[in-house]
């Protein structure tokens, strides 16, 4: 059967971006978009796009059935600081929409799961240098909670449904593409909205916060490699480790100056401080690159180049 694709939460930053990558693969016609309203013109307009609730199972099995789906991509979710406002929003939207999809898994409606996860699975007591694969986890975020109990459930699927579920625990992801959507890594996506518009930045994060961080193209790539990967090679039904870059703001305004030599930085740092120093800061990676040959192509300099060329 040919890869018929659907993908929820198409218009959030990694969706609209994935989705154009997907359609550019698998052609426009195999890659239905959806989200809970219509919100990416190039979307709409470059292939099949459905108003979907991620949390509403029957309306997504009448999709699935629609267009002969074969492999969902959930990316609808509510990130760390918008959860830490609305807690129990957060645990129904990220849980249930899950349970959806693995539900439809379980009962062979589709055939293929991707479920993203994050470092915001770890919390103070994790390793914050080089964080292993197999490690504590104790988030202090509901999202963070959403994702760790999410990978368990997807891990369960696996062992006793065989649901084919693959995942990835991303850093923060940077593009343009969109704006910033209430996640705590944000404000390496503002900074460079913030340098063109007003040459400066008042950043909600400490100077010296060091994040594990990647550019859009990289986290597309690996979504896209993960499932394409032969399942056999697929080891790990959790989550995997998945690393590129490690930043401070201090380090990503020095990188923006060299391009906008006026831009300044000032710091005031808010309640996202205590989340973001909760996570790690740097990441190993190693079983994504040794089981699916995993492997990032975009550094600071790079990253910043583009970004400032693409918001110029
Ligand atoms: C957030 N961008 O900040 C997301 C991400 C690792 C962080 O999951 O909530």
């Amino acid at each position: 059967m040919d890869t018929k694709i659907l993908i929820i939460g198409a218009c959030g930053q990694i969706g609209s971006e994935l989705t154009l990558s997907l359609r550019s693969i698998y052609g426009n016609d195999n890659v239905i978009a959806s989200d809970i309203r219509e919100g990416n013109y190039e979307l709409i307009q470059s292939g099949p796009f459905e108003i979907l609730d991620a949390k509403n199972y029957e309306q997504i099995k009448e999709c699935v059935e629609k267009h002969q789906i074969t492999d969902v991509y959930l990316l609808a979710a509510m990130l760390s600081a918008t959860g830490e406002k609305h807690p129990m929003i957060a645990w129904d939207l990220n849980m249930n929409s899950l349970f959806n999809i693995l539900n439809l898994a379980k009962y062979k409606q589709i055939k293929k799961v991707f479920w993203p996860s994050s470092i915001a699975v770890f919390g103070s007591t994790t390793p914050r240098q080089n964080t292993p694969q197999f490690t504590v986890m104790e988030p202090a975020t509901v999202y963070g909670i959403t994702k760790q109990t999410g990978e368990r459930w997807c891990e369960y699927y696996h062992k006793n449904y065989g649901v084919d579920v693959r995942s990835i625990r991303y850093p923060g992801i940077i593009s343009w593409k969109t704006l910033p959507g209430g996640g705590t890594t944000d404000y390496a996506v503002e900074i460079f909205y913030e340098a063109i518009k007003n040459k400066s930045y008042k950043c909600f994060l400490s100077n010296d916060t060091a994040l594990p961080m990647m550019y859009m193209d990289d986290a597309v790539k690996a979504t896209i490699d993960i499932m394409r990967a032969d399942k056999d090679d697929i080891t790990i039904h959790s989550s995997y480790n998945l690393a590129a870059i490690t930043f401070t703001p201090d380090e990503v305004a020095a990188e923006i100056k060299k391009h906008i030599p006026e831009f300044t930085i000032s710091y005031e740092p808010d309640f996202r401080q205590k989340i973001a120093d909760s996570w790690p800061q740097s990441i190993d990676d190693s079983k994504a690159r040794e089981d699916w040959n995993w492997n990032h192509s975009f550094d600071l300099e790079k990253m910043t180049k583009v970004m400032l060329e693409n918001l110029g």
